[in-house]
């Protein structure tokens, strides 16, 4: 870790609770498909004295005085995120993906417009319309759904409601859906119907930055995704579009929506991108999505039932269903085992939200810790384990000790 001699001598009991998640994070296998494992110059960066500026506005353009060096950092960040994503403009202001989001509707749509999006419970997220969420309560939002035979998105389906509901917007990209995404496709249909198009690109920014999956900045309106999954920077978002929007994202998301932005996790997003810029990261990129295939692989083998058969991202929705398991009783047991991956919906689940039939997995913090195909069929094994022994509890300590050792041997990137 850092020197954090400082904070432990003032504070000794804030102290102890992060040194002990950062045992956790050392010994524990981290499937969650959102999280991973910043570098050190990244989580540096995040603890500069950047934090002590305000500097609503943007580089040469700000409300606050004493921004020259802080100008500097915004378009540091900005021009390593064009160059990575062939953006033509970037906005790295967003705290984070929903916010993100809602300025990217706010630039682009009034109050009531129609928007295309997937369902939630068929790998959407929340800000893509659903109704507790401002999305669905501002906008109005048509949804489609994945083929329930193959579980993919099914393009036909897509054309047929944009053609029949005319949205103004289709949105792209989601939380829980593990196929590549046919962005020509999206945009075609868009083009028919007159709609904007928007890739939510949170989940696998970082294996498009890597050059494993299809890019969808060059082509699509606007782009919006978070920095700190795959592309594994800090806890944050951006939003990228064509050169005619620059000047409505940036004011949609400020003052649209925020104040001022945190110049320290700019800083840190400016660092990602550098790192993600380096050839080395497509060696991650692609590591993660071969560790993704192999996990599959073996969970099909051992009898479980992947949600559309298989990946091409980092992540894999696995139907418990195929184990007489709740999603929630599997995320539970899993945690004693030592193994973090969280309960998510399947395709027209027929249990609530908070007890859902399956669970997410992802590879990308595994990838980020240097474990390759060996070490995944072992944590398959483990999770196969821990999931045929629910309810028995030294056998999950078992399975915890067994993870703790193949923790040790691939130190976390931030310790
Ligand atoms: N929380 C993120 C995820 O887990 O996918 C999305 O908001």
């Amino acid at each position: 870790m850092l020197n954090y001699d400082n904070l432990s001598q003032q504070d000794p009991e804030l102290y102890k609770i992060i040194s002990e998640e950062k045992e956790r994070q050392e010994n524990e296998i981290e499937m969650i498909a959102s999280e991973n494992y910043v570098s050190k110059p990244v989580l540096e960066a995040m603890g500069t004295i950047l934090t002590n500026k305000y500097s609503e506005g943007y580089p040469k353009k700000r409300y606050y005085g004493g921004n020259q060096i802080i100008d500097r950092v915004e378009e540091l960040a900005k021009d390593r995120a064009k160059k990575l994503f062939e953006a033509e403009h970037v906005n790295v202001q967003p705290l984070s993906g929903s916010p993100a989001n809602a300025a990217v509707y706010f630039a682009f749509l009034n109050p009531g417009d129609k928007v295309l999006g997937l369902k939630l419970d068929h790998g959407g997220h929340l800000s893509h319309g659903h109704p507790v969420n401002f999305s669905g309560m501002l906008y109005n939002f048509v949804q489609h759904e994945v083929n329930v035979e193959t579980g993919k998105i099914d393009m036909d389906e897509v054309r047929e409601i944009a053609h029949k509901e005319k949205p103004k917007m289709i949105v792209a990209g989601y939380s829980a859906y593990s196929r590549e995404i046919d962005w020509q496709e999206f945009k075609k249909i868009a083009d028919e119907v007159g709609a904007y198009t928007f890739a939510d690109i949170a989940h696998t920014a970082g294996l498009i930055a890597g050059k494993q999956m299809n890019n969808p900045v060059p082509l699509f309106d606007v782009v919006s995704t978070t920095t700190h999954k795959t592309l594994r920077g800090p806890r944050g978002a951006m939003i990228m579009c064509k050169e005619k929007y620059a000047k409505d994202i940036d004011k949609a998301v400020f003052p649209g929506m925020q104040g001022g932005p945190h110049d320290h996790i700019n800083a840190a997003k400016a660092v990602a991108f550098g790192e993600a810029l380096n050839p080395e990261f497509s060696k991650y990129a692609r590591q993660v999505i071969i560790n993704a295939k192999t996990l599959v692989q073996k969970l099909k083998s051992l009898e479980y039932k992947i949600i559309s058969g298989g990946t091409d991202n980092h992540l894999m929705v696995v139907d418990m269903n195929s184990k007489n398991v709740t999603g929630k009783d599997a995320e539970q047991t899993l945690e004693k085992a030592g193994i973090s991956v969280n309960r998510s919906t399947i395709p027209n689940d027929p249990n609530p939200p908070m007890k859902p039939s399956g669970i997410r997995l992802g590879t990308q913090a595994l990838a980020s810790r240097g474990m390759k195909e060996k070490e995944i069929e072992l944590i398959a094994k483990y999770i196969d384990e821990a999931i045929t022994n629910i309810g028995k509890e030294e056998k999950l300590d078992g399975i915890r000790g067994e993870v703790k050792n193949l923790c040790q041997k691939f130190p976390i990137p931030s310790a």
